[in-house]
């Protein structure tokens, strides 16, 4: 394999005299000084990039496993480019995460490091780690737009094997705590190389987003992608539709988002018609991570006359199938597997569907070189979750006759995407059921506009007269597991619908 960040490794280079400065994609000849990472008005050009995360590097180089508080912000992805510069795993952490979760992650990945912003302020669990502070302008680099880097570019380490983990994801499963999906470079590398090809993706497109930096969908596409391409990123530190329209106004070409994201553009482009141009203008609109309602589709397309792109992929998996820029437009579709992605159709019993019928309905499983590794210290998930060499996604899905991929459920009605983050139930009333007001616990997920399913909780009081409110039970799940995992609903009952065996028959719910 190549090296990850060949523009990265061509700025180093240059710094140190040992190759020309010429940049294959450059604008003014020189790889350096090409813009990669915009966070509001902080910009890192390649030469500064290499400069901070180099330095960062050098002091990780060895460590066996980092965590990186991941705030939306330059320092995060410059920690996260210097653990991979490294070879170092790095553990990705939402600062959102409450106390309980944060525990076990800490717990099962057991970094040794924690890198995050000199002003980041960081909860007393990670206080037991040595602490490095990430110099986002780096010694003799710096900030400022478009200036080339000082003196004190390291040489880059030599580049770890394609099979060294590079990054562990946690991801919430039906049950339990949530379980590191590690993702080796090869996996990155690969998924990458095969959304370049799909999406005509190149080092001169300036990707702008507004996604959390701890998933897979802002990190690895968001921030990895571009910077893979020897291109540009700007992210938003948060969403808002005004802050997509002046970027794709002012140079950027794409957009990724989540379709409550881009439920919300179609909230807003309707009145604002200098919004309908900047989307109108863009190379690239992409939405990911859950499904985008055909309606917010074509709401889009009548007021800009550019269809979104979807693409559909897993944390486990990363990128599997995706709508071609050179292909049709699909609305409802995820369209085909990507270059090197083998995807089937499985029944119930494990046979393989070979029709391609449009109608019949089965679990996608795939195999290829995006695929993680395994789930940190769970062989038992791991196994579980393969079928042979097959991973099963638990998406179910039907296949029309030109091969693109429509998916028309889950497996596990006890998952929940909310927002584009996965949800699972039982975390949620495992944390419900610790509450001291709370007898018995059900968690469902129920359609959503905005964020496509919401959560709902089901409560059964532990004293009927005196029942907890849902503000406090919300708030007790968000500082327990994460804001985004807090029920939006929630509903009392005088007991939960169980069947014979006493398991709750959570399809009895009143509303459920
Ligand atoms: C509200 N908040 C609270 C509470 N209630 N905080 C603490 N306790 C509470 N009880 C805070 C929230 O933290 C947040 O703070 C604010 O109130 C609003 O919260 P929320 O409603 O959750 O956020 P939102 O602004 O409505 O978020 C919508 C969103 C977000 C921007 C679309 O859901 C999002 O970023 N989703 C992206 C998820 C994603 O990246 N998934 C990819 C997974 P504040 O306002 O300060 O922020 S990877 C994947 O799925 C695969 C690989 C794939 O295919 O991509
Ligand atoms: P996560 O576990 O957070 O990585 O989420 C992966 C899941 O998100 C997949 O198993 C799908 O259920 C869902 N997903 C991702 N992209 C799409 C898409 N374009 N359409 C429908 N579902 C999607």
């Amino acid at each position: 394999m190549s090296a990850l960040f060949p523009a990265l490794a061509a700025a180093a280079r240059a710094a140190h005299g040992t190759h020309d400065t010429h940049d294959p994609h450059g604008t003014d000849g020189d790889v350096r000084h090409r813009p990669a990472l915009r966070f509001g008005d902080r910009e890192l050009t390649y030469g500064a990039l290499a400069c901070a995360a180099g330095a960062v590097a050098e002091r990780i180089s060895g460590a066996g496993r980092v965590a990186v508080w991941a705030t939306p912000t330059l320092e995060t992805a410059v920690g996260a480019v210097a653990a991979l510069l490294a070879g170092v795993p790095a553990v990705p952490l939402n600062p959102r995460t409450g106390e309980r979760e944060l525990a076990h992650i800490i717990r099962d990945s057991a970094p040794h490091l924690v890198l995050a912003g000199p002003d980041d302020e960081l909860p007393p669990v990670l206080a037991a780690l040595e602490r490095i502070d990430i110099e986002a302008a780096g010694p003799g680099g710096v900030s400022g737009p478009g200036e080339a880097p000082g003196p004190g570019v390291r040489a880059l380490p030599a580049e770890p094997g394609p099979e060294t983990a590079a990054l562990i994801v946690y991801t919430s499963g039906t049950t339990g705590p949530p379980k590191g999906a590690v993702l080796p470079r090869r996996a990155i590398a690969a998924t990458l190389d095969a959304l370049a090809d799909a999406w005509e993706w190149t080092g001169d497109d300036v990707l702008v987003q507004a996604l959390p930096l701890f998933h897979v969908h802002g990190l690895i596409l968001g921030v990895l992608g571009p910077l893979r391409r020897g291109g540009a990123v700007r992210h938003l530190g948060r969403f808002s539709a005004e802050g997509v329209g002046r970027e794709l106004g002012t140079g950027a070409t794409m957009l990724f988002g989540v379709p409550t994201m881009y439920h919300r553009l179609a909230e807003a482009v309707d009145g604002d018609p200098e919004l309908a141009k900047s989307l109108a203008g863009a190379r690239l609109l992409v939405s990911g991570s859950a499904a985008l309602p055909v309606h917010d589709h074509e709401r889009l397309f009548a007021a800009t006359g550019r269809r979104v792109v979807e693409r559909y992929g897993m944390t486990e998996t990363l990128m599997n199938t995706s709508v071609r820029v050179d292909g049709e437009p699909c609305p409802g579709s995820v369209g085909l597997p990507l270059p090197g992605v083998e995807l089937r159709l499985v029944e119930e019993d494990g046979t393989e569907i070979t029709a391609l019928d449009g109608e019949t309905v089965g679990e996608i499983q795939v195999r290829g070189p995006n695929l993680f590794t395994g789930y940190l210290n769970r062989p038992d998930a791991t196994a579980a979750a393969f079928d042979g060499d097959w991973f099963r996604t638990g998406d179910m899905a039907v296949r029309a006759p030109d091969g693109q991929v429509r998916i028309v459920g889950r497996k596990a009605t006890d998952l929940i995407k909310s927002g584009g983050y996965k949800i699972g139930a039982g975390e949620i009333e495992n944390a419900l059921l610790e509450h001291p007001q709370v007898r018995e616990a059900a968690v469902t997920g129920e359609p959503d506009d905005d964020l496509g399913e919401r959560v709902v909780a089901w409560v059964v009081p532990a004293d009927p007269a005196r029942p907890p409110s849902g503000d406090e039970l919300a708030g007790h799940v968000a500082s327990q597991l994460a804001p985004h995992k807090r029920p939006r609903t929630v509903r009392f009952l005088d007991a939960l619908p169980r069947n014979d065996m006493g398991k709750i028959m959570k399809r009895s719910l009143p509303h459920g």
